[in-house]
């Protein structure tokens, strides 16, 4: 597919993500909820109406692509193809959203050959929109997101600040390996990062490590939707992804643990992925 095509897919994009986040702002705080896998897994149903909307707005204008949506996922029937696809979370933050903690966004990302190459962020509450197409840069609400350059230290994992989520699956093996690797990377004896941060929206988490101001994020059991349109903006900025589990250095959109790092030197960010590698506390599965 063209660049040209990519770019008239992501000003499509934002146009979409800013009608739906204008739903999404209205409601805010208004909603009561449901469960989906567990009492931790929210879902409203603004969730499901934005996600229609953003679907019947791309089947008309983009029928021949795929479509991956939160709300309509089937881990069953659902698969990421090497097709165009797109990749949606109607609303990221859900929790958030229902709480009314300003950090709850629109997320639609674009794939080709299972790789992302279009990413659109829109934050309502913030008027943030982030965007980005592969090989052109990434932008916030139309200016190119500058360098990350951090005056104070090099990317290091000891002077590190990075996002750390509980996620919405809480119990099991994978629960209590990620909660063991958070205390690894705090602690005083073994990590002992800076600190951590955790926004309730992989969304939000990548918007922070793209502009720098967090060092990295690491995550297991979100999902492609959380990630995708993220992926592509932090990669825009120098940032780098790779798996959440030790020695992977290739990871897929779909692999549900990741580990993001913003741009620094490419030394310092393998230096970074390796000890950070040397924390976590065994494989997690999903
Ligand atoms: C949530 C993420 C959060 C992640 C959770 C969850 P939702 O998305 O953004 O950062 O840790 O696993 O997936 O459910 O609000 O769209």
């Amino acid at each position: 597919m063209k660049n040209a095509d990519l770019q008239s897919i992501r000003s499509f994009l934002v146009k979409l993500a800013k009608d739906a986040g204008e739903i999404l702002k209205s409601h805010s705080g208004k909603e009561s909820f449901q469960f989906k896998q567990s009492p931790i897994d929210l879902v409203t149903r603004i969730d499901k109406l934005i996600e229609k909307k953003i679907f019947n707005e791309l089947k008309v204008k983009y029928p021949e692509f795929s479509f991956i949506g939160e709300e309509t996922y089937d881990k069953d029937l659902t698969n990421l193809g090497v097709g165009p696809t797109f990749i949606v979370d109607p609303i990221d933050g859900t929790t958030n959203f229902i709480h009314n903690f300003p950090f709850s966004c629109i997320s639609i990302g674009f794939t080709i050959n299972r790789k992302p190459v279009v990413g659109v962020i829109y934050n309502p509450h913030l008027n943030l929109m982030l965007h980005a197409v592969k090989g052109r840069g990434a932008y916030l609400n139309d200016e190119k997101f500058p360098p990350v350059s951090k005056s104070h230290n090099n990317l290091s994992l000891q002077s590190s600040l990075i996002a750390l989520e509980a996620g919405s699956t809480r119990s099991g093996d994978a629960f209590d390996k990620k909660m063991a690797t958070i205390r690894n990377l705090l602690d005083e004896e073994k990590g002992f990062i800076h600190g951590s941060r955790s926004f309730g929206a992989s969304t939000m988490n990548l918007f922070y490590v793209a502009t720098g101001q967090l060092d990295a994020y690491w995550d297991g059991g979100c999902q492609s939707w959380d990630v995708c349109a993220g992926w592509i903006i932090l990669e825009e900025t120098g940032g780098i992804v790779v798996s959440g589990i030790p020695n992977k250095w290739e990871v897929s959109v779909d692999s549900r643990v990741y580990l993001f790092v913003r741009g620094a030197s490419e030394r310092d960010q393998k230096q970074f992925v390796i000890d950070f590698w040397g924390h976590v506390s065994g494989d997690l599965f999903y």
